[in-house]
């Protein structure tokens, strides 16, 4: 039976093990992507020890009771009570800062964006601005300080704020990059905002994660990032153009 108890406390350190492997940062590729993983990883430090207190404390109570074939009910004893019901409420507390503190944040949460009358009041001045429309089935992206548009093609700066001014033609889409952390749905005749600032050059995909139809599955395109002077040569070159196909290659700077 002793063996049994350090088995189960052999199993549990290895499997927390795991768990911290899993949760090794990487370098986020973008703000939003980010705020999520750190809010992760909060609340990872947090229930880790807690798991090992509720395990460490069956395993003791098996082993230890193991012959008593007649328990007793546990006594009254209201310090006891107080202080379970007290630090329930505290890790309660800190669940709720920590999320509130990352959905607040205006990378993660429309809500402030949208709650504005403009889109100018929305942006930083100085964001990236690129427009988002969503049809059935595909994406244009357009890029109004050049008049230039895209098919199914999102190109964006890295290390500037980038804003995407999202709309739908039709019905209810969802403009999903999970690479950087971007989720947002659109909606026909009104406007949702996404906020971003991508640190690292290079493409991704991008999907439609709103079931919208037959052909869902064909709404994909890429989302590339390059270096802002790159981007400013593009979007120059291209001016004026509509359905532009060619877009800049990314030149990864982390390799
Ligand atoms: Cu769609």
């Amino acid at each position: 039976m002793r063996r049994l108890g350090r088995r189960s406390l052999a199993g549990i350190a290895a499997l927390l093990g795991g768990v911290l492997v899993l949760a090794e940062p990487a370098a986020a590729q973008s703000v939003n992507r980010d705020l999520f993983e750190g809010l992760n990883r909060q609340l990872l430090y947090v229930a880790l020890p807690l798991t090992v207190f509720v395990e460490v404390i069956l395993v003791y109570a098996v082993v230890k009771f193991r012959n008593n074939d007649d328990p007793l009910p546990t006594s009254k004893d209201p310090a006891l009570e107080i202080t379970w019901t007290a630090a329930t409420a505290i890790i309660l507390l800190f669940v709720f800062v920590a999320a509130f503190t990352v959905l607040a944040s205006p990378y993660m949460s429309a809500t402030g964006a949208a709650a504005a009358t403009t889109q100018a009041d929305a942006a930083p001045d100085d964001a990236v601005e690129v427009r988002v429309l969503a049809y059935q089935y595909g994406w244009e992206f357009r890029y109004p300080s050049a008049n230039l548009t895209t098919q199914g093609e999102l190109v964006v700066p890295t290390d500037r704020e980038v804003y995407l001014n999202m709309t739908s033609a039709d019905v209810l889409h969802s403009l999903y990059i999970p690479e950087w952390g971007i989720k947002q749905d659109l909606f026909p005749e009104t406007h949702t905002y996404v906020r971003t600032n991508v640190y690292e050059a290079g493409q991704v995909r991008l999907y439609c994660t709103e079931l919208c139809g037959a052909g869902h599955s064909r709404m994909t395109g890429n989302a590339t990032a390059v270096s802002p002077a790159v981007y400013e040569t593009w979007l120059a070159t291209h001016a004026g153009e509509q359905n532009v196909r060619t877009v800049p290659t990314p030149t990864n700077t982390t390799g």
